[in-house]
């Protein structure tokens, strides 16, 4: 690897992706190739965290992996590689878990979040998820995360882990900072658009997945939810059109001063229909690539099999060090 920077990121295979996962988090990878190392990952190991059905998972992260390489993430250029092929990731865990205190486990948002969600499955995985995420990115020393602004929290307690690690065993890791989009870094649900979009929401009107065709995606955004006012602009308490500006300025690099011209005395229909049409025709290429990609099994096995490789052998070399800090016995 060059002396570039490095970011890493990932995602969870816990179903398709929605336009939140796109314009927040996944649409901005591609362009970093150019500028960064950059390592990405299918994190199958965090989807347990919350019940899947096995056969289903295995399916999604084979889409998940094909889907972020549609979005233009080329497997010459970034490791792109799924989380459980790679055993550093496990290993860094525990040794990070013995420096995460139960106080700030227990402040993740997320965490009380998805627990009242799954209030039967309160397992220790789901409370120790965000260690495992430091665990990932502080593998590869990485110096950049690209998320969306849910995420802040988990980023900020992954810098607290590198810290406390560093002080008790002398400096060793890279401290991330979070590199979050100006525009998109929470894309609302379209039903409830104080409610961040979710893959794993029960009501499909609520999120656009980005594989949706056109006439579905234009169907969802008729129905979004909006304000009995009648003005297209950008302002505090319009959640609804709030969101759909922003969304298309994200697939239009409009900026909300043009859209409000734009559609100065049209209607919400108009509107609507508009930024159905700019997402869906933002998405084919996606749709496109993807339907190449999922077809071709054999290209995607060699793919992630040599990510998985490569990536092992990174962080393989920072899991050796980590022991040797701690005071483990070296093995060979
Ligand atoms: P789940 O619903 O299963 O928890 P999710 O849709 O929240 O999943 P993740 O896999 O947790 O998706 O997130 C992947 C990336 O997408 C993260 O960087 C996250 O910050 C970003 N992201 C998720 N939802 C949104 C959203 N609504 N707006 C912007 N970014 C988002
Ligand atoms: N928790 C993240 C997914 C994730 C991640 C990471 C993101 C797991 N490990 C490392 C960035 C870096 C989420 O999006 N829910």
């Amino acid at each position: 690897m060059s002396d570039k920077k490095l970011i890493f990121s990932g995602i969870q295979p816990t179903g398709t992706f929605t336009l939140g996962n796109y314009i927040g988090a996944i649409r901005n990878w591609a362009p970093l190739q150019e500028e960064y190392n950059c390592i990405y990952s299918i994190v199958d190991m965090h989807a347990i965290t919350v019940r899947q059905d096995p056969v289903k998972l295995r399916q999604n992260s084979l889409e998940a992996y094909a889907l972020i390489m549609a979005c233009g993430i080329d497997p010459e250029k970034s490791i792109a590689f799924i989380q459980s092929h790679v055993k550093t990731h496990a290993e860094l865990n525990w040794i990070l878990a013995c420096s995460t205190q139960f106080g700030e486990l227990s402040r993740m948002t997320q965490f009380k979040d998805k627990s009242a969600k799954h209030a039967d499955d309160v397992n220790a995985g789901l409370f120790t998820y965000p260690v495992l995420m430091a665990a990932d990115i502080l593998a590869y020393n990485a110096d950049l995360v690209p998320v969306g602004v849910d995420q802040k929290q988990h980023l900020e307690l992954a810098r607290n882990i590198a810290q406390r690690f560093n002080q008790k065993y002398g400096d060793f890791f890279t401290v991330p900072e979070p590199y979050i989009p100006k525009v998109g870094a929470k894309v609302m649900s379209l039903q409830e658009p104080t409610k961040k979009m979710s893959k794993s929401d029960d009501n499909p009107n609520a999120c656009i997945l980005i594989l949706d065709d056109k006439d579905t995606i234009i169907r969802k955004f008729k129905r979004a939810v909006t304000d009995s006012d009648m003005e297209i602009c950008y302002r505090e308490g319009k959640d609804g059109i709030n969101n759909l500006m922003t969304i298309y300025s994200a697939v239009t690099s409009k900026n909300y001063e043009e859209i409000e011209k734009e559609f100065a005395g049209k209607g919400y229909g108009d509107f609507k229909i508009a930024v159905g049409e700019a997402v869906a025709d933002h998405l084919q290429p996606v749709r496109d690539n993807f339907t190449r990609l999922i077809n071709d099994k054999a290209y995607l096995k060699e793919c992630y099999t040599k990510g998985a490789e490569k990536a092992l052998r990174i962080s393989q070399k920072t899991v050796s060090k980590v022991y040797r800090k701690v005071g483990f016995v070296d093995a060979r």
